[in-house]
């Protein structure tokens, strides 16, 4: 059972407040990104292209490129991530037990991973074009200790978990495994894995966990700005691998991010309007 086995690495830690002040980067929109020259854009909007080049030509490609979306449903998409007074995004609660899970309608996605994956990073970098919601980040693992929930208007809700590990909170096992097993409108979970030093026993424990659980989950590559391309490309093809002979629930394609260059963010945002049905996808060969 999953709960024995991660209890071995599972600690407390101490409560670490460093709360970043959010400001709007000048790359947090996808129609700034788009006007940068043609090969910095496409590598900052479709990450993948940039390990392409390093490919063997007989490497199939298909499996990297399912969900690629137009640069125009990528703007689409963005807009759902802008606040206003008709479609709020907020902080809304944070849970440490089930029982404290609050009852909500809207599809859900949550970002689970090892403690200092980047997780809050990644939500942090989703929400950047409403900087005024606040998502905590901090060098030291096992800073996020509760279920945090953030609303995006009536379209969906962004759940950030605490992370396993290192550090991580002891009672992650009895927060997150029921919290996967049983929420209902839980559409998506978006698993990270550190591209700078690929995957870790812990990243298969979890692995092996969303496989129990039997729900659709995603791979997510973070922190690709930490390496060099060598590095990025063995561990990206290694987890490929394990995906395609190791898993049955997992989506094919890993999504590759950086949280502080923003790289992938508007592939990955584009992904979650699409899961949640918030918007309509004009031109994407996901099969
Ligand atoms: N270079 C680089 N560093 C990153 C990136 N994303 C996150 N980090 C750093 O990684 C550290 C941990 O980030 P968090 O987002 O707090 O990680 P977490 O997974 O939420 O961690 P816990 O809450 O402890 O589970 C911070 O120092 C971040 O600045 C990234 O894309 N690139
Ligand atoms: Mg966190």
């Amino acid at each position: 059972m999953f709960t024995l086995r991660l209890c071995l690495r599972l600690q407390s830690g101490p409560q670490v407040c460093s709360v970043s002040q959010q400001r709007t980067h000048k790359l947090a929109s996808v129609q700034t990104a788009a006007k940068l020259p043609t090969k910095k854009a496409r590598s900052v909007l479709y990450p993948f292209t940039d390990l392409e080049a390093y490919l063997d030509r007989s490497v199939d490609r298909t499996q990297f490129q399912l969900f690629h979306p137009s640069v125009e449903d990528m703007i689409k998409a963005e807009k759902l991530f802008v606040s206003s007074p008709s479609h709020k995004i907020d902080y809304f609660t944070s849970a440490e037990r089930m029982d404290h899970v609050p009852a909500l309608q809207q599809p859900e996605v949550c970002f689970i991973g090892r403690s200092n994956v980047g997780k809050s990073s990644l939500i942090r970098a989703l929400f950047s074009l409403t900087p005024e919601v606040e998502v905590r980040v901090s060098k030291t693992p096992g800073h996020t200790k509760k279920m945090n929930f953030f609303r995006v208007g009536r379209a969906f809700t962004v759940v950030d978990m605490p992370g396993y590990g290192h550090r991580a909170p002891k009672d992650f096992v009895d927060m997150v495994e029921p919290y996967l097993y049983t929420r209902r409108k839980l559409v998506r979970t978006f698993l990270l894995v550190d591209g700078s030093v690929g995957l870790q026993k812990a990243d298969l424990i979890a692995l092996e966990m969303c496989e129990e659980i039997r729900r659709p989950y995603v791979m997510v590559v973070t922190k690709i700005d930490k390496c060099g391309r060598g590095t990025l490309l063995t561990n990206f093809l290694n987890l490929q691998d394990v995906v395609k002979t190791h898993t049955t629930c997992c989506f094919p394609q890993p999504f590759l991010v950086s949280s502080l260059q923003y790289l992938g963010i508007y592939l990955l945002r584009c992904f979650i309007t699409h899961l949640t049905g918030s918007i309509r996808l004009s031109n994407t060969s996901e099969s």
